[in-house]
């Protein structure tokens, strides 16, 4: 890995923007999602903000994400699926997409089992009237 790389990577890093970033290197085409707990636009309208229930560790942890409209409304309207895996052993522990439930407060929440340590990936597809709005990955180690 050369400094040059190092350095723009580091600057990339320190000057992380909000939206999603470009698809990374063998990302398809899911954006890296921002840190959990940011607000993350999503189409013109509305923006979500994701993260674990809990910290997360080996055995079954519960992603949650919650929808709302510009104007901060709750909206339960897009249907959301999950993929959980490993990059670095792609498709060695995919779950497959999955369907996010809806619960009662509204909330849209998903079992993702995660049965090693390392690298994990979370992808989510979001989506409006059958149609795809966001692709977004979250890359987290555990
Ligand atoms: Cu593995």
């Amino acid at each position: 890995m050369s400094k040059v790389f190092v350095a723009s990577a580091l600057v990339m890093l320190l000057a992380s923007p909000v939206v999603a970033a470009p698809p990374a290197p063998g990302q398809g085409d899911f954006a890296v999602l921002p840190k959990p707990g940011r607000k993350v636009p999503l189409g013109k309208d509305h923006y979500f903000t994701y993260g674990f229930t809990q910290q997360p560790k080996l055995g079954t942890v519960v992603m949650r994400v919650e929808v709302f409209t510009q104007d901060g409304k709750r909206d339960t309207t897009f249907a959301i699926q999950g993929d959980a895996d490993m990059p670095s052993m792609r498709g060695a522990h995919s779950s497959g997409p999955k369907a996010f439930a809806l619960s009662n407060k509204g909330v849209y929440l998903l079992p993702v089992q995660l049965v090693m340590p390392g690298d994990w990936e979370i992808r989510f597809s979001f989506l409006k009237n059958g149609q795809t709005v966001l692709r977004g990955a979250y890359l987290f180690d555990l």
